[in-house]
């Protein structure tokens, strides 16, 4: 077969990692050389939007950044059929007195633009990571325990002030910034781990604690946070709660449906809603927690978290490979599925499109010779290493002879591993640096996931909107995602945010998602984005319902106003 040649790296490279990697050598790995070595990572970059992650300092500091934002890039002025609900009060030098009052005059905890300037202190909190969104927020509160975030929210439910409560700020769909002068609550101070149990490893820690900093805390004890994504250096567990956030590992671990155990949480009203539980089991009554996850600070602000951690696998490979269809990436998906079964971990796509501009951002070697119109990111996770080395072996020596993957790499150590994981996780932050982005983070089945993206380059082709100059709002369509979760980020990357490319978009993307039972938000949530275009994944009943829901906890509408439905 033509394909196989190119593959004998992708044993040698096993051969060389289940020696490296896993501290002893096969007989069989002895008889190979190292064929490739994976591309190394660049040193740390700085990024202006004050993000910072782990992976993601690959990324070269004299990368270009996002256009900076000018008055027309107020959310109310790019959309200005959204209206100020008149309801709501403005506020005053007697309500930031009130909250003064109640947090005291630290600059740590309030940042004041309504009795003073703070105009450069507010801006972070007015902007959302993808430089789309602006608001016009004048006052943010910090406060620094679950009584406080009652008293706030008791004061703002009283006196009719809009809220938005704000962890990370690294939410992709507009939901974390406010759109007029709703006060942001931003909940960066309540940051405490509380208690961890090393023989359930379960954890329970304050909303604002630091993805990362909670999987480190756990590292540390043998455990592991069940969620993991690019933005874990910044987002904060409530944000990753409220969000429903999917990541990396949903494959392994599953949603945080099931790994959250228990909620704290607080009502517009001020009510202390104490669910935090620890317990796996707990059948009385209706699971009321679960609202809050995926609820995008649309009924509460969750305080506290209570949550099952896995044991951290003591042995992880990664392989990266190439492969010449879509087509390949399935088939590939389900060997893997099929001979890796409880290691396999995670099983990333992400097509030559991305690749280019991560490359062309970076300016990083990539990690294989040729380019491939696909490319497939496996990762495995066990607790055996012989056990998982015997068995990526199996996978990689079918793989290579049915001719499913054109070429491939395997990291031969942490730095590789994490160099591997780069490629995917940096597609973000590198097309941040390129300009604006359309993104649309859908569910579809799988057979037919890739179709959006070429339907969609096709799309936008025949408007005129997509090239290579200046003169083309369009930079390129790329797709990306969590293969294993049918979950696909359908990206657009563009030279300026417009409007053209917009209307040209939506609601075709919707609408080409309904017609295949999809979901329009597999882990991103709705926020701003995609709140008029709920109606494409559930029905007037599931709406309605919501409603309710919403009506009941928030009867005054006060949490996050103007997204979600
Ligand atoms: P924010 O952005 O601050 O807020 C998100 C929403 O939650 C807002 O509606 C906000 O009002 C609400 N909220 C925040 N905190 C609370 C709280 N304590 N109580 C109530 N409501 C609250 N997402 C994924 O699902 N998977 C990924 O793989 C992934 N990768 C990413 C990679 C990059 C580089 C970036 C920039 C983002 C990525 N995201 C991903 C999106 C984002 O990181 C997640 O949605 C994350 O969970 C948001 O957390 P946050 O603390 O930043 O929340
Ligand atoms: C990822 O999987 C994130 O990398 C971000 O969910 C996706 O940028 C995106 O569209
Ligand atoms: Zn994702």
């Amino acid at each position: 077969m033509a394909c196989r040649q190119p593959l004998t790296p992708v044993l040698r490279q096993l051969a060389r990692t289940t020696s490296s990697e896993l501290g002893r050598q096969s007989s069989r790995a002895q008889t190979f050389a190292l064929a490739r070595r994976a591309t190394k990572a660049s040193a740390a970059s700085t990024s202006r939007r004050c993000f910072s992650t782990t992976r993601q300092r690959a990324l070269k500091s004299t990368a270009p950044t996002c256009q900076a934002q000018s008055k027309d890039d107020f959310t109310s002025t790019k959309y200005p059929e959204l209206k100020r609900d008149e309801r709501f009060a403005c506020l005053t030098p007697d309500h930031v007195a009130y909250f003064r009052g109640l947090l005291g005059e630290s600059g740590s905890a309030l940042i004041d633009g309504v009795t003073g300037e703070a105009a450069a202190d507010l801006a972070p909190f007015n902007s959302d990571w993808m430089r789309k969104y602006r608001g016009h927020c004048q006052l943010v509160l910090k406060p620094s325990s679950t009584e406080e975030v009652s008293e706030i929210l008791k004061y703002c439910n009283d006196n009719l002030l809009a809220v938005v409560p704000q962890g990370g700020n690294t939410g992709l769909v507009g939901g974390s910034v406010p759109v007029f002068d709703e006060i942001v609550l931003s909940l960066g101070r309540m940051n405490q781990i509380l208690e961890f149990d090393e023989v359930s490893g379960t954890l329970v820690a304050e909303a604002g604690v630091i993805l990362e900093v909670a999987d480190q805390y756990l590292a540390e004890r043998g455990y592991i946070f069940p969620l993991d994504l690019g933005a874990k250096g910044s987002c904060q567990l409530g944000g990753n709660l409220s969000t429903n956030a999917g990541g990396l590992r949903l494959l392994r671990y599953g949603s945080l449906h099931g790994t959250v155990l228990g909620v704290e949480a607080v009502l517009p009203d001020g009510t202390v809603v104490d669910d935090l539980s620890r317990l796996r089991k707990n059948n009385t009554g209706y699971d009321l927690k679960q609202l809050f996850i995926g609820a995008e600070g649309t009924i509460g602000v969750i305080t506290k978290v209570s949550i099952q951690c896995p044991q951290r696998p003591a042995a992880q490979n990664v392989a990266f490979f190439g492969l010449e269809s879509y087509e390949q990436c399935q088939r590939a998906f389900r060997e893997a599925k099929g001979q890796l079964s409880e290691i396999l971990s995670a099983f990333e796509l992400m097509d030559e499109g991305s690749q280019a501009l991560i490359s062309q951002v970076t300016g990083t070697k990539r990690p294989l010779e040729s380019t491939y119109p696909f490319y497939c990111l496996i990762e495995t996770s066990g607790s055996n290493a012989d056990h998982d080395s015997e068995k990526l072996q199996a996978f990689l020596e079918s793989v290579m002879e049915e001719g499913v993957v054109a070429d491939g790499t395997l990291a031969q150590d942490e730095t590789q591993l994490r160099s591997l994981w780069t490629w995917r996780e940096g597609i973000t932050e590198a097309l941040g640096h390129l300009g604006g982005v359309y993104k649309y983070d859908v569910s579809i089945p799988l057979a037919q996931m890739y179709q959006l993206v070429e339907d969609t380059r096709t799309r936008v082709a025949e408007a005129g909107l997509l090239g290579d100059t200046d003169e083309y709002p369009v930079r390129a369509v790329v797709g990306y995602g969590h293969m294993g979760d049918s979950n696909l980020h359908l990206n657009i990357s563009t030279r300026r945010f417009d409007a053209r490319v917009e209307e040209v978009l939506e609601p075709f993307v919707y609408e080409w998602i309904a017609e295949r039972q999809g979901s329009i938000s597999a882990e991103h949530g709705l926020g701003l984005a995609k709140k008029k275009y709920i109606g494409y994944s559930r029905n007037p009943t599931m709406v309605g319902l919501m409603k309710q829901i919403k009506g009941l906890y928030d009867p005054k509408g006060i949490m996050n106003p103007y997204k979600y439905i």
